[in-house]
């Protein structure tokens, strides 16, 4: 069988699941969150990553179905780990541009919350800039209405983008993420080093909180947390792991 008939059937086998990246809020100084990032347990090519199937998943149409999957598990884990002794955990969610652009996303996330109970200020959505920019009155509407049910919204890999600093001012957005391409080269690369300054002096001037990921070094994060950044993520605070190990890690450090 293809790969494309494989994923048609990957939801009802219960072959996808999720791995969490903590995210650490400096000011709280501990993980307040964590990123969902999906995998596919491949019944003969093992543990996938999304960018061997996300692709595909649209090109066949299947994307609003594993993106619906995955809000609904996501929140339902945080919702989770909310009741079992870390009150204070938020969930991301990664939404796909075909999703956010013509699929069903706003009833998807509204129902989501309603079954697992969540509190919609402990979802997150990350988009892309390029998501939000591919028509941008609709994306104003869309955010909106998410905007109103109390949903956290994030631009995701910040500065790797095409966004109008002006259009960015009328989205309701909460807050950005610096792409780690940037973060990545600090200490290296002087120029992309004023890009995350930069990128944080609009985040402030838009009175937005700014994130920043792929963290990896002490280094790194001494710089950011000299220029003000308010929350960090990477592999220096912990790589993607399954629900039980996030559980773990995050009941170390709070
Ligand atoms: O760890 P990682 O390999 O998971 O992520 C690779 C890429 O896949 C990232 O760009 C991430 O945003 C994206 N991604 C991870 N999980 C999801 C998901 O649930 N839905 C979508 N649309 N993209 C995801
Ligand atoms: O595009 P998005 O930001 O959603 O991508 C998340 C991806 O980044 C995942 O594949 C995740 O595994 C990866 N990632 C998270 N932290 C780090 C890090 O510190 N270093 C590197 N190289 N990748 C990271
Ligand atoms: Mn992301
Ligand atoms: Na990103």
């Amino acid at each position: 069988p293809s790969l494309e008939a494989d994923l048609g059937q990957a939801i009802a086998r219960g072959e996808l699941t999720l791995h969490y990246q903590p995210y650490v809020d400096i000011a709280a100084g501990r993980p307040v969150g964590a990123e969902a990032l999906l995998r596919w347990c491949h019944p003969r090519l093992g543990l996938l990553a999304p960018d061997c199937f996300v692709q595909l998943a649209e090109e066949a149409g299947l994307i609003d179905d594993i993106g619906t999957w995955v809000l609904h598990a996501a929140c339902h884990q945080a919702r989770t780990w909310r009741q079992r002794g870390i009150p204070h955990l938020s969930v991301a969610v990664n939404v796909s541009a075909a999703q956010f652009n013509k699929g069903n996303l706003v009833s998807a996330v509204a129902s989501a919350l309603a079954a697992s109970g969540l509190e919609p200020q402990a979802l997150e959505l990350e988009i892309t800039e390029s998501t939000v920019m591919h028509d941008v009155q609709a994306a104003i509407g869309t955010l909106r209405k998410l905007k109103d049910m109390g949903v956290v919204l994030s631009v995701d890999d910040f500065g790797t983008g095409y966004s109008s600093l002006s259009y960015l001012k009328r989205f309701p957005l909460d807050s950005l993420k610096v792409d780690r391409s940037f973060v990545q080269d600090i200490g290296v690369d002087p120029d992309h080093e004023s890009i995350v300054r930069a990128i944080i002096n609009l985040a402030k001037t838009l009175k937005l909180k700014v994130t920043a990921e792929g963290v990896e070094s002490t280094e790194q994060l001494r710089f950011l947390l000299h220029e003000g950044c308010d929350r960090v993520q990477g592999y220096l605070f912990g790589r993607p792991v399954t629900s039980e190990g996030l559980e773990h890690l995050v009941k170390q450090r709070s």
